[in-house]
């Protein structure tokens, strides 16, 4: 994605000084770029109609990412978007894109999160809302984006775990920072619309607690059905944001559950491999599976 040079300059001399942390910027300073006919805002909303593949959006002012950051955590509330209708893109001060995320699943309407993993941040960054390359009628509202760090981190996509009603999945993993705010993972509803939500929770583990304790939840999240991507979809990590205070070094568990009783057939399936991840395992139903664990990353608040 290009942005004019003009545009950039006026941006970058108007937001100093450059603002840290997680403040929220209104969309009043946010810059229109790509074709503004096809994008109105009204307040802090933001509404694409965009009847061909086009690009329009909104682009933050730039804010200097925390030292030590890898990732941006970006959200929006959206409504009525099909799948691809949403971009969220990260960009240096010199306009390169160096993050991107385009929603995988139709949002009827909900928050949107994305983590967008980005090289060491150097300098200040903008993140972009809108659509790019694509047909687009959606909404946009209390649009959000902060500098994360990348905690517990596992890649596997050899094996299938697949929860139901009567097989719980879940991972544990050393928190590294003081607030967890998302998770990635990879995964799949079996069915497309027959069949309940999941349901995501982090439970903290006392180290000689075995199956883990889950009386106390200290973060948990419903992700509604429609954001998760069918079976026949492009592998993609899909991002659950949570909130939980963490100590670092101790370990947590995240848990995967159906919202509801279900069949196998109208469950999830969960990716994971050989557990090459040293701070934790897979756990099902509560039992340690040593060998094992499921892909996934945990981002933290800087
Ligand atoms: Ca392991």
């Amino acid at each position: 994605m290009k942005i004019a040079r003009d545009q950039r300059m006026t941006v970058l001399t108007a937001v100093l000084p450059l603002l840290i942390g997680t403040s929220a910027v209104s969309l009043e300073k946010w810059q229109t770029a790509g074709d503004a006919r096809l994008l109105s805002r009204q307040g802090e909303r933001l509404t694409l109609s965009a009847k061909e593949a086009a690009t329009a959006g909104m682009l933050s002012p730039a804010r200097s990412a925390s030292p030590g950051s890898d990732a941006v955590l970006a959200s929006a509330d959206v409504s009525d978007a099909a799948a691809g209708a949403i971009t969220f893109s990260v960009h240096t001060a010199s306009g390169e894109t160096i993050g991107y995320w385009q929603n995988p699943t139709n949002i009827s309407r909900g928050r949107a999160h994305a983590v967008m993993q980005v090289d060491k941040p150097v300098g200040p960054l903008r993140v972009f809302v809108g659509t790019h390359r694509k047909p687009s009628s959606a909404t946009l509202e209390n649009v959000r984006w902060e500098a994360v760090r990348r905690g517990m981190s596992f890649n596997g996509s050899m094996y299938g775990a697949i929860v139901h009603g009567s097989n719980l999945e879940a991972q544990s993993f050393k928190a590294r920072g003081k607030k967890l705010v998302a998770v990635r993972v990879l995964i799949r509803r079996l069915k497309e619309n027959d069949g309940p939500d999941l349901r995501v929770r982090i439970f903290r583990k006392t180290p000689d607690a075995d199956p883990y304790p889950t009386e106390q939840a200290v973060a948990e999240a419903t992700v509604p059905r429609e954001r998760i991507p069918q079976a026949d979809r492009p592998r993609e990590e899909i991002t659950i944001a949570l909130a939980a205070d963490t100590v670092p070094g101790t370990t947590y568990v995240v848990e995967f559950s159906p919202s509801a009783p279900c069949e196998k057939d109208n469950g999830f399936l969960l990716w994971g491999g050989i557990g090459t991840y040293p701070g934790g395992c897979r756990y099902q139903n509560g039992s340690a599976v040593k060998d094992w664990d499921l892909h996934l990353e945990a981002y933290d608040a800087m």
